[in-house]
């Protein structure tokens, strides 16, 4: 849909892969790609043929069509469901965000919480298994300055736990990142999460193509979001000048991309499976407006996941 942030990524020189509609909301055409080594044919990558789908296809066909080989490229309107992005409702499609607690009283703590069925109040205990894991929890400071990517850990009786460590006080928003057993589309819930203390909001940060981190990292990125229609968006790894060719798979690819919404923090998971560790991890988004988004770049090299962050401005 024409509000569905949309991001597919792709293999690098050719076929993208995409094997589920992982994290994206319903509203969102987004898609994923899946674990698999193997590339599958790319969806959706264009802009095309949204606004047409009925609505709920979009996250399933996506999903479908990453999972048939042989579907070719761009002429799957995965983003046709999505009527809004994902990741802004607590409640959603039959499922509750229900957060232990709505702020932390100190930036070190523990985040609990519990998915439930809405039809019975009941806990989820049943997920599907996306790029290893039943779910994804992604906590970002609403100034987009500060983000995390967890992994919590379920007891038998359906909470969710994780220690989380937050660089400030402030107001956060906590995604949990999810596909229930039995269901096709995956589906992007979201929180609001208060850390206690004094803090000042941050600007967003300007846009600058290349992001340093620690350990002499560099990422470089080339290409840029357009509303409504597929821009492609290369990020390239160097480290201490010199591109790195032997990216370690992390949860299954190379990559993984969240791109949020600078104003009401939209989300957007992507996983690139091109099976090239490195230096270039291509992908392919659409953004559901104009305005500015923060895409977050998670890689693994030297046994460690590291984190680039970059602001883009669809227009
Ligand atoms: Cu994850």
């Amino acid at each position: 849909m024409r509000t569905g942030l949309k991001i597919t990524a792709f293999a690098a020189a050719v076929a993208a892969t995409f094997g589920t509609a992982y994290g994206v909301g319903t509203g969102l055409g987004p898609v994923t790609s899946e674990q698999r080594p193997v590339a599958h044919e790319e969806q959706h990558a264009g802009g095309d043929g949204h606004g047409d789908e009925p609505p709920g296809e979009s996250g399933e066909s996506a999903r479908e069509a990453g999972e048939e080989a042989g579907h070719g490229g761009h002429e799957e309107p995965a983003a046709a469901a999505a009527d809004a992005p994902g990741g802004l409702q607590v409640s959603e499609r039959g499922y509750t965000l229900d957060l232990a607690q709505d702020r932390l009283p100190a930036r070190h703590g523990e985040i609990r919480f519990t998915l439930r069925k809405d039809a019975t109040g009941k806990p989820l205990t049943s997920y599907r298994t996306e790029h290893g894991k039943e779910l994804h929890l992604i906590v970002a400071s609403r100034d987009l300055t500060a983000y995390r990517h967890l992994h919590p850990v379920r007891a038998a009786d359906g909470t969710w736990s994780t220690p989380v460590s937050l660089p400030k006080a402030g107001d956060y928003r906590v995604f949990a990142d999810f596909t229930p057993a039995g269901e096709k589309e995956g589906l992007t819930l979201g929180a609001g999460l208060g850390v206690a203390g004094s803090y000042t909001p941050a600007p967003l940060p300007e846009h600058a193509a290349t992001a340093r981190i620690p350990g002499g990292y560099e990422v470089r990125l080339d290409g840029g979001l357009h509303p409504g229609r597929a821009g492609e968006l290369t990020l390239r790894v160097y480290r201490d000048g010199r591109p790195v060719t032997d990216l370690e798979p992390y949860l299954g690819a190379y990559g993984h991309l969240v791109a949020l919404r600078s104003g009401d923090l939209a989300y957007l998971h992507v996983h690139p499976h091109d099976g090239k560790p490195g230096p270039g991890i291509t992908f392919t988004a659409t953004a559901p407006s104009k305005g500015a988004y923060r895409l977050f770049l998670d890689f693994k090299h030297d046994g460690e996941v590291r984190t680039a962050a970059f602001t883009v401005h669809a227009a």
